[in-house]
């Protein structure tokens, strides 16, 4: 059966809210889980990856999750350690203990920022080029991911990774042009992860039916996913802005953008 409760952890951050008001047309209740205080859902359970109790509890009776919560952006190593590794671990052990099927994965083309983006006619970057996390923030994407395989080989706890591109209302750089998502194929596509047959681990890129775009749709298409949007509208606006993308810039010139140079600053 198609499921109907859905775990949305990070429910209080950018994908969160845009998909708490998404997903719900697509017919899912949603637990909304975040370590702060989710806007306008009293109901939201307040609780930290770190606490595994509080993770058994929330996913207890669920039928698949969507696991968002964790740092979104570089930080010190210490800190992706808990929130995002650590803390997926915690997650992914409380699904198991309770029986839960299925979990959406948000994964993040900084797991492969380090892969040069196609220019010309390159061809697009296939799902299964080898890791190049930009930072140690898309490290622990491909920990992730791992993870992912691993529960689905040894518990048959199944996963979709989505390396998610850019998912915000409207692309705000040139790079993004190649790399949005936009929301609601956002919602389409954590749609089909979440309905798909069998989908063992699967590694899928999140991105819109761009024109600019720099990867490959075909596993994300498996799914059933068929994205409707295309970042080109946006095009001239944002060249006449910005210009082009320069190849002779070090963070125009690979998947993970400006990730390549970041510091680890994350303000938590
Ligand atoms: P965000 O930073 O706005 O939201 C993340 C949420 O997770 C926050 O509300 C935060 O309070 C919560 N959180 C952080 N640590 C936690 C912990 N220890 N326990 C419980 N909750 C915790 O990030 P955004 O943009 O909403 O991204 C959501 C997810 O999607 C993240 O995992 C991010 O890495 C991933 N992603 C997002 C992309 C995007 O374009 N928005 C692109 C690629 C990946
Ligand atoms: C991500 O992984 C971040 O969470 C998001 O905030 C964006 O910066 C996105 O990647 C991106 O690559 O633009």
């Amino acid at each position: 059966p198609a499921p109907r409760t859905v775990l949305l952890t990070g429910a209080a951050g950018g994908l969160g809210t845009l998909m708490r008001d998404l997903l719900p047309e697509y017919g899912y209740t949603l637990r909304l889980l975040d370590v702060r205080p989710v806007e306008g859902a009293p109901d939201a359970i307040t609780a930290d990856l770190a606490d595994r109790e509080a993770l058994r509890e929330a996913v207890r009776g669920v039928d698949a999750i969507i696991h968002l919560a964790g740092i979104s952006l570089e930080a010190p190593f210490e800190k992706i350690l808990t929130a995002n590794i650590e803390g997926t671990y915690n997650l992914y052990e409380a699904a198991r203990e309770e029986g839960v099927r299925r979990i959406v994965f948000a994964s993040s083309n900084h797991a492969v920022g380090y892969t040069p983006r196609p220019q010309g006619d390159d061809p697009l970057i296939p799902i299964d080029t080898p890791r190049r996390p930009d930072t140690f923030y898309g490290l622990s994407k491909c920990f992730g991911e791992d993870l992912a395989q691993l529960y689905w080989d040894k518990y048959g706890l199944e996963t979709v990774s989505v390396r998610i591109g850019s998912c915000f209302p409207e692309p705000t750089s040139v790079r993004m042009l190649s790399v949005w998502m936009s929301p609601a194929d956002g919602a389409r596509l954590f749609h089909a992860a979440l309905t798909a047959e069998r989908v063992g681990h699967t590694v899928v890129y999140g991105s819109s039916a761009n024109t600019r775009l720099w990867w490959d749709l075909t596993t994300a298409r498996a799914l059933g996913y068929a994205p409707q949007d295309d970042s080109e509208v946006y095009a001239e606006k944002l060249v006449a802005e910005h210009g082009e993308l320069d190849p002779d810039n070090p963070a125009h010139a690979c998947l993970g953008g400006h990730f390549v140079n970041d510091p680890p600053v994350w303000p938590y």
